[in-house]
């Protein structure tokens, strides 16, 4: 049985044997109490002779047998056993982590600090994210397809691109399942895919990864807008549901969940240079590559920074529209009516989490598509099949990309993008 299947006032009295791990262990003169864990996180404690418990330590894995109390005292929700028996399965070692432990070792010991309350309520949290995610796909007539994960060319600029020997030839990790959702929307309509994505990421932050999960989405017949209303009807879904459905683990978390509630459409929409504007008027500075500040000035991508700054009052997310296409790779449509800006959107998480989307119509033209290509380095050559999607019966179509860890990262307030995944891939970790 499970613990949580033993907090039921009509079990009383009777027998039960739950299994799990020692949680926590309490010895006293005739009594130990022992705080057993099951396999999903919930607790419960067992008292127990403690003869019966000689050489047992933290997170030994048992099988306690015994009848359900219900004491007010009782940690956990007014329920534990009194223990007759114990079965001992494993009896660990001495446990490396207690309880203030240093964020390194937790993640040198990522495999066992997975085991915490903590890392436990965010993978359930994570796991409704992507569970609601697919359902609202799924309900609203998106189909699931899969692009491959080794791939000939970059999305994403070249500078964050594994290279990997592909038998006889150079071949890369996925930034992206962008280009080949492109493909599928001419015979497979509104198609969306959760894969992984790879970054080679120099630079230490608290919201990059080496390795993340990629919800993205592309369809054809698509205007900007339309793109945005798909965004914000989804990420305004997951989060309506995961609050309720984890109501529970949001509350372990502390994580006060009013400003979650708020998520509905319509998000701002807060065109770029409004955007600049107001970081200009706050005197807001740009960071140089060497390091020197300087104004903030039209042209210039949103650095973490300046993301930050713009959505630190807000209690709501909110798109910047319409990014300089200097700024954005090769594949973001210009607007015919505005020369050099994007048809091109971000979703800014509110409260200086920052984004979380980034999404767009895509560029028709061949000429510009190869032109951009070549201002970023990138070989034409290598994407003949992308640029046949232009020859042969392009429509105007776009999608957009959405960082599950991002996400999660705001839902759960963590402070950290490696708490949202079990095991996170950085520049300095590729263990365990
Ligand atoms: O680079 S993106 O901004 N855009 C794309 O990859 C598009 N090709 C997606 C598309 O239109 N199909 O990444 C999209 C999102 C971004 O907003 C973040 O939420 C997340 O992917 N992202 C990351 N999360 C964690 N770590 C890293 N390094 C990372 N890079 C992007």
């Amino acid at each position: 049985m499970r613990a949580d299947e033993v907090k039921d006032a009509s079990l009383a009295g009777k027998e039960v044997a739950v299994r799990g791990w020692v949680h926590r262990l309490r010895r006293q003169k005739e009594n130990a109490f022992v705080l057993v864990r099951d396999d999903r996180g919930a607790v419960i404690q067992c008292v127990l002779p403690a003869d019966k418990i000689a050489g047992l330590t933290i997170e030994s894995s048992v099988e306690v047998t015994g009848t359900v109390s219900q004491d007010p005292r009782a940690p956990e929700g007014g329920f534990e056993i009194k223990g007759k028996e114990i079965k001992i399965y494993n009896v660990a070692l001495e446990y490396p982590i207690g309880e203030y432990q240093s964020d390194e070792l937790l993640l040198d010991k990522r495999h066992l600090a997975l085991r915490t309350r903590k890392m436990i309520a965010i993978a359930k949290i994570r796991a409704s994210v992507l569970n609601l995610g697919r359902r609202w796909f799924v309900e609203n007539g998106w189909m699931e397809v899969t692009a491959p994960t080794i791939v000939k060319g970059a999305v994403e600029g070249g500078s964050t691109l594994f290279k990997l020997r592909y038998f006889d030839q150079d071949a890369y990790l996925s930034q992206s399942a962008q280009l080949y959702l492109e493909a599928m929307i001419f015979s497979l309509g509104p198609v969306w895919s959760l894969t992984p994505s790879f970054r080679a990421e120099k630079s230490r932050t608290v919201r990059h990864l080496a390795e993340f999960s990629h919800l993205e989405a592309e369809a054809p017949w698509v205007s900007l807008e339309d793109i945005l209303k798909t965004e914000e009807q989804l990420v305004s879904y997951v989060i309506q549901n995961t609050i309720k459905e984890r109501a529970e683990e949001l509350a372990f978390l502390k994580r006060d969940i009013s400003d979650l509630k708020k998520v509905v459409p319509p998000f701002e929409r807060l065109p770029y240079e409004k955007a600049i504007d107001i970081l200009r008027e706050r005197g807001f500075q740009a960071t140089e590559d060497d390091g020197s500040k300087r104004a903030i000035r039209f042209g210039d991508d949103l650095s973490i920074d300046s993301e930050r700054e713009l959505t630190k009052d807000a209690d709501r997310p909110m798109f910047v529209v319409g990014y300089p296409i200097a700024v954005k790779p090769f594949y973001v449509k210009e607007d015919p009516q505005r020369s050099g800006v994007g048809l091109t959107a971000d979703m800014l998480a509110p409260r200086g989490f920052g984004e979380i989307t980034s999404g767009g119509q895509r560029e028709d033209s061949i000429d510009s598509i190869t032109g951009r290509m070549k201002k970023e380095n990138l070989k034409p050559e290598d994407y003949e099949w992308y640029l046949d999607l232009r020859r042969y019966g392009s429509v105007p179509h776009g999608g957009f990309g959405l960082g599950i860890e991002r996400l999660v990262r705001w839902i759960t307030n963590a402070d950290d993008i490696k708490d949202t995944i079990l095991f996170p891939r950085t520049m300095s970790r590729v263990e365990p």
